[in-house]
């Protein structure tokens, strides 16, 4: 299910102005190869002008997968961020943790790494954070705008080191999709490649709306990938694993929802 890009008007990125202008340049080359009169001519300098208004799809095919994601004000955060899916885990380990403010809680990093390492919440906040506003939109057709705040998982992936062989991270969540006393892992996960892993806006967040991040919303830490639909915002993490290869886990289309029949690449 692919949604209606967003309007035009957005400032750029500086990345993605200068790729924008480096595209530019070559549009004016090509045309300026067949007649360069043209180039000082005021209509044509309008034509390039009006390409700056590229639609926002135009403009991510130009900029590529490292284009950034719209970010807005705090003028425009929804007084509440709605929550779906899991609002609150009923598996027992994650009822224990949550009874204990998650001190115990750790981020398990591991897989096809140099360096398996396990980081608390205190670790996290203490990482350099990034902030950032930005849009909330569900396969189900609704968006809400909320600031976050959180680690970029660019910077914890440096600490663990991926070995050559990495190719994408599995999220694992705490939370069952259905009964929590059946046997068969039934728990959310989701995966990404090393493009959207190493995004500077794609973070594990700590924080909602200046306040630790409420438990419906995927208490203690939450990934944000922000050019992509909610589902791939794996809530309750608990393990980030390095994989080659996701085809192995579960039924193999690199998600829950995927493993429903989800796009695993819902870019937006
Ligand atoms: N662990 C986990 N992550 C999840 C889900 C979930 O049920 N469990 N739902 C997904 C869906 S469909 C959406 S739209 C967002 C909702 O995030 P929110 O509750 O903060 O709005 O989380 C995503 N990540
Ligand atoms: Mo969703």
């Amino acid at each position: 299910m692919i949604r209606k890009p967003i309007a035009s008007g957005r400032k750029l990125a500086p990345s993605r102005r200068s790729a924008l202008r480096g595209a530019l340049a070559s549009v004016g080359g090509l045309a300026l190869a067949g007649c360069d009169r043209l180039s000082n001519n005021a209509a044509f300098v309008d034509v390039l002008k009006s390409a700056q208004q590229l639609s926002h799809s135009a403009q991510r095919l130009v900029a590529g997968r490292k284009a950034m994601a719209q970010e807005f004000t705090q003028a425009d955060v929804a007084a509440h961020f709605r929550a779906n899916g899991t609002l609150v885990p009923a598996d027992a380990d994650y009822q224990t943790l949550m009874r204990g403010h998650f001190a115990a809680w750790k981020l398990q990093v591991d897989g096809l790494v140099e360096k398996p390492a396990a980081f608390t919440l205190a670790e996290l906040r203490a990482m350099p954070s990034r902030t950032q506003i930005t849009r909330h939109d569900c396969v189900e057709g609704w968006s809400t705008i909320g600031k976050w705040k959180g680690v970029q998982l660019s910077h914890v992936l440096a600490q663990v080191k991926p070995l050559p062989n990495a190719k994408y991270v599995v999220f694992r969540c705490a939370d069952s999709m259905d009964d929590p006393s059946a046997n068969a892992d039934s728990r959310y996960y989701e995966s990404v490649d090393l493009d959207d892993a190493y995004h500077v806006q794609t973070v594990l967040a700590y924080e909602l709306n200046d306040q630790p991040l409420p438990v419906n919303n995927g208490a203690p830490l939450r990934v944000r990938i922000e050019r992509q639909l909610g589902y791939k915002h794996a809530k309750y993490l608990m393990r980030l694993e390095l994989v080659e290869r996701f085809d192995q886990i579960r039924d193999g289309q690199g998600g829950y929802w995927e493993d429903n029949g989800y796009e695993w690449y819902a870019g937006i």
